[in-house]
């Protein structure tokens, strides 16, 4: 009947990880204290132009000095899992040489604080925060970058993987590579197609070096991992689809799944010139080293359409001809992001498919709304709430037709800076006054602390 449908209970495994995700440089603060260099974010946001109303990472969240509060409040909401990211400026202030102490003992001691609350952590040793200097290098243009890069992972995993099980090397390569140097709407903005996709291979380069380091030193119980970044990219022209997911998702996932570059993204990107010229023997065997699991960030679908093959469209996709993208559809989110948890459900088991069965973990998944705090105190972020609920059940539809998903980590625990727009987009489900740093619990963190209190939600309506 009715009745029973309405109380049905949507029920994950029992060991399924429930947390939320932040990164160092949206929320630390204290950019400049402790000996912490410079980092690409720190220039591009001092650059006039780059970052919405010339917003920095100082204070942010000011959470270098309110972690353990912070922590504190991940308990209360019962958190059993937080993902959070390591500034590698702050433990090699050039990206080389040296190691800080100072920035090794805040991270020692936010891991300590974690376990003391019995919440599991999951470093991620690299969320876009280049050490300046090795920018000045070439940064991700520069292959030897990748081999700085698993030295400072080596430096963190040998302080912290006594304590720490589960680790990533980098957080969303394609966004570094092709924001970054590709429509250069990220740091260190450059725009140069061939770059971006030189940068591409470098950072793949640097993952699969990381992950042999780290698996020298880890015992068998250490759970190595890469987070990407993936849409579900639709359109009712195959070969607008085709060229798009590949520049989307397939550049990077066949690679690391050991199929190497797919020979369609090569064909579509030689006519920028020879990028591959950069691919080195062996290079493709060290990126394929085997991981333990894959994290998953999804926000939102991508919508293409076929386009004039001789116009090219300036974006991030290098070298796209023939397709673009289209304007999102249904419900955005306050950021414009298109809102489909269909979407979600349909990728998640097309990457069970496409991943040789390496389990997933949804390492980021959340909306950008413009939250207040009412006169009582509260903030009661509706639309959020809905997404969340609406996309965990995405999750538990794709698990039970047979996805391999492991946990959900909600983006963000806190509202912080949002990279080039800067503190106007609010993804936390904590509202923080950046005023004062006073954190208030959204209703969307009492929701999902419900979720996880349950290990499931209700099958029907928002009130969980
Ligand atoms: C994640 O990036 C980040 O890991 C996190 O730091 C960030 O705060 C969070 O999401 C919210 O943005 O620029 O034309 O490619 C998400 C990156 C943003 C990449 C949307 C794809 C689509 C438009 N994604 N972007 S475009």
């Amino acid at each position: 009947s009715d009745v029973k449908v309405g109380r049905e209970v949507l029920t994950f495994p029992p060991d399924f990880l429930w947390g939320a995700a932040t990164a160092a440089f949206q929320i630390e603060g204290s950019t400049t204290v402790d000996g912490r260099g410079a980092s690409i974010w720190d220039t591009f946001a001092a650059t006039p132009g780059k970052v919405l109303a010339g917003d920095t990472g100082d204070p942010a969240c000011d959470h270098y000095n309110r972690y353990q509060s912070d922590v504190d409040l991940m308990a209360s909401l019962g958190l059993a899992a937080y993902r959070f990211s390591v500034a590698w400026p702050r433990i090699q202030p050039t990206g080389s040489g040296a190691v800080e102490e100072r920035g090794l003992a805040f991270y020692d001691r936010l891991v300590d604080s974690l376990l003391e609350k019995d919440i599991q952590p999951l470093v991620t040793l690299y969320h876009w925060d280049l050490p300046q200097v090795l920018e000045d290098f070439g940064g991700w243009r520069n292959r030897d970058t990748a081999y700085r890069f698993a030295d400072y992972a080596a430096i963190v995993h040998d302080r912290l993987g006594d304590r720490v099980q589960a680790w990533t090397t980098l957080n969303e390569p394609w966004v570094s590579a092709f924001l970054g140097y590709g429509n250069g709407i990220h740091a260190p903005g450059i725009t140069d197609a061939v770059a971006s996709l030189e940068a591409a291979h470098h950072l793949l380069l640097a993952h699969g070096l990381a992950t042999q380091a780290l698996r020298a030193q880890a015992p068998e119980s250490h759970r190595l991992s890469i987070v990407l970044n993936f849409s579900t990219v639709w359109g009712d022209d195959e070969e607008a689809v085709r060229k798009v997911d590949g520049l989307q998702n397939r550049i990077l996932l066949d690679p690391i799944c050991g199929r190497g570059y797919p020979l369609d993204v090569l064909q579509d990107t030689t006519w920028l010139g020879d990028w591959t010229n950069v691919v080195r023997d062996g290079d493709m065997e060290t990126i394929a080293t085997p991981i333990d699991w894959i994290g998953v960030n999804y926000y939102s679908p991508t919508r293409v359409v076929p386009a004039d093959p001789d116009h090219v469209p300036f974006g991030p996709h290098a070298g796209l001809r023939g397709a673009a993208i289209a304007p999102p559809q249904g419900e955005l989110t306050g950021f414009g992001w298109e809102q489909n948890a269909d979407a979600f459900t349909e990728l998640l088991l097309r990457l069970s498919r496409d991943t040789n069965g390496i389990p997933l973990v949804v390492t980021e998944n959340g909306s950008a709304f413009p939250d207040v705090v009412d006169p009582m105190g509260r903030v009661v972020d509706v639309e959020r709430t809905k997404y969340l609920v609406d996309h965990v059940r995405a999750v538990h539809r794709a698990i039970s037709e047979g996805a391999d998903v492991r946990g959900y980590l909600a983006w963000s625990l806190l509202d912080n800076f949002e990279w080039a727009a800067g503190y106007s987009q609010r993804f936390g489900i904590v509202h923080v006054d950046y005023e004062t740093q006073r954190r208030t619990v959204k209703e969307s963190a009492v929701t999902l602390s419900r979720i996880i209190g349950q290990n499931g939600l209700p099958a029907h309506g928002y009130t969980i």
